[in-house]
């Protein structure tokens, strides 16, 4: 049956812009795009909060696919803040030209699959509907705010801000008494910024996290026209490195040193900065095996305590509760020295929990603070809030809160079964979060287009994956984070446990970039095994 469109895109950051191109232009369909933002961007649209800034370098965490673009791009720091990715990315839909095939300030609503003529019917929040063939939800994963927990937010009398949607306008905070929530990735770029504009600042804390120096600095004309002048020199080796980055990969076992030995390496990562360097460059085993985690654990938290003044501060800001990286690891940009700042309180809110925001401030088990201002920095519904917003429903009317209701059941996190022609950019289960997200985007599209290609080479309708293959991709994907020592953090996104009565489960694939990459080729290679053509599958890989 003839459908509005070939495929519905959704999304208008890294994942839209690049499907866009990539499926208008390389396989000629006729593409419909959506974004609820003003204009192209994606998470850098939203997240403008000061301080905001990507700790992959800018060289690595941009598209790798055009010669022109990596040619033309000059990036002005080390590590990119937010208004320049957003730039880069406006730049690059220019380029592109894919504007035009997206409509902005439009939310997808509905997602739902008509079996009888083998199309989705896609509505928005403009009332509209139109059909398609394939569904490409590039929404991203870390895009739905956590739900606010605490009650009496309506009858605060100051200004509360979210930093996953801070507004357009400039934030004054000369003068206020500022109250930060979280100290997750976002907590700890927003504090030391918040810090240096507002009269008093109190951070809320209930985890402490840990934190090593990003490393940032402008880069020099001479850095900037190298990197585009020799952008594959540059990036060569970044898809055989676990992290997605030509970071170089450290030595066996944190054990097999001795302590000096370790100290002298950790100091050669930890004072010039670098960002996730630290994690892949220095001892391979840090992630799944306790004991070399604890020689990085002890580390971080004497770095700590050398550089706040302040030793009961010190030691409230020193992790206790998770081995290093089993929360996502932030890196830090003068985040323990605001801290020793006469103006900065840490309150720990894991002894007496935030109770209620009030007129005047917070409550919590243990005190009241007035507050002029409050910033919510307390994180997303990671990996799976994204699409279970857009009221997805597949064969037979299963909605995706239904399928997935103990947790994501993907194949490769790239299709779902009984969700036929509708790919997730990223989804869950596959290689994100411990992979720079720009190029696990470019990988996954790629895969989505080689998908759509495949059904439309063998004359087919629909492409879908086989229960058995998304049971063993899961068995799978759960296997490997088993092996890890992700599940010993107690409310690591990572597994859903930062939202209450959120299922627990495998939301990422640990299993590293490379590995992730070779499945996918050998599935390809086996004429996409473990996918059905219009019901007809080869054989599970093995
Ligand atoms: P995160 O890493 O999930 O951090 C959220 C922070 O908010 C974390 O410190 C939480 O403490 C805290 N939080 C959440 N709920 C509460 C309540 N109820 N009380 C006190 N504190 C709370 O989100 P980010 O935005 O920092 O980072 C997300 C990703 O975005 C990042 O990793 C990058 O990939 C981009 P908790 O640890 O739960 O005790």
């Amino acid at each position: 049956m003839q459908t509005d469109h070939d495929v519905v895109v959704i999304g208008a950051g890294f994942a839209g812009i690049y499907s866009v191109h990539k499926l208008r232009d390389g396989l000629g369909l006729r593409v419909q795009a959506f974004d609820a933002g003003e204009g192209p961007g994606g998470t850098w649209h939203w997240n403008r909060y000061p301080g905001a800034r990507c700790d992959f370098d800018s060289v690595f965490y941009s598209y790798s696919f055009s010669d022109e673009l990596q040619r033309e791009w000059r990036w002005s720091e080390r590590f990119a803040a937010q208004p320049e990715i957003l730039a880069y990315l406006e730049w690059c839909a220019d380029k592109l030209d894919v504007r035009k095939e997206f409509r902005f300030r439009t939310r997808v609503t509905s997602i739902v699959w008509d079996d009888a003529n083998e199309l989705w019917t896609v509505g928005t929040d403009d009332g509209r509907t139109c059909t398609t063939r394939f569904v490409v939800a590039g929404g991203g994963n870390v895009t739905v705010p956590k739900k606010n927990e605490f009650p009496g937010e309506e009858t605060f009398r100051g200004e509360i801000h979210r930093t996953s949607s801070w507004p357009h306008e400039p934030v004054d905070l000369t003068g206020k008494r500022v109250g930060v929530i979280g100290t997750g990735s976002t907590g700890l770029q927003v504090i030391p910024e918040v810090a240096r504009a507002c009269a008093h600042l109190t951070v809320f804390q209930r985890t402490a996290n840990f934190a090593a120096p990003l490393g940032n600095r402008p880069l020099t004309e001479e850095e900037s026209r190298h990197q585009a002048e020799n952008h594959a020199e540059v990036r060569a080796g970044s898809r055989d490195n676990f992290l997605g980055a030509p970071y170089g990969i450290g030595r066996p076992s944190a054990l097999l040193d001795s302590p000096e030995e370790r100290k002298k390496l950790y100091d050669e990562f930890y004072y010039p900065g670098g960002g996730f360097r630290l994690v892949v460059g220095t001892y391979q085993d840090l992630l799944v095996n306790k004991e070399a985690n604890d020689t990085i654990a002890d580390y971080l938290r004497d770095r700590i305590r050398e550089r706040v003044n302040d030793p009961a501060t010190a030691e409230l800001l020193c992790p206790t509760d998770h081995p290093y990286g089993t929360k996502r690891a932030p890196f830090e940009t003068d985040y323990y020295e605001t801290f020793n700042l006469d103006h900065v309180d840490l309150v720990d809110v894991r002894t007496a929990p935030i109770e209620a925001i009030t007129e005047t401030g917070l409550r919590t088990a243990a005190a009241e603070y007035d507050l002029d201002v409050i910033i919510l920095a307390t994180g997303f519904d990671a990996l799976t809030g994204t699409l279970l917003r857009m009221g997805i429903v597949g064969r037979d009317g299963l909605t995706l809160e239904q399928a997935w209701e103990d947790g994501p059941k993907t194949y490769l996190g790239l299709q779902l079964d009984g969700f036929p022609n509708l790919f997730t950019i990223t989804g869950p289960q596959s290689a994100v979060a411990l992979y720079n997200n720009a190029m696990a985007i470019e990988d996954h599209v790629e895969l989505a287009h080689d998908a759509i290609k495949h059904v439309l080479d063998h004359d087919a309708r629909v492409i879908e994956p086989t229960a058995d293959a998304v049971q063993a991709w899961g068995r799978l994907a759960e296997g490997i984070l088993n092996m890890t020592l992700i599940p010993q953090s107690p409310n690591s996104w990572y597994m859903g446990r930062n939202i209450p009565g959120k299922p627990r489960g495998t939301y990422i694939f640990a299993g590293g970039a490379p590995l992730y990459r070779a499945i996918c080729q050998e599935m390809i290679d086996k004429g996409f095994a473990g996918f059905a053509l219009d019901g007809s599958a080869p054989p599970v890989p093995p």
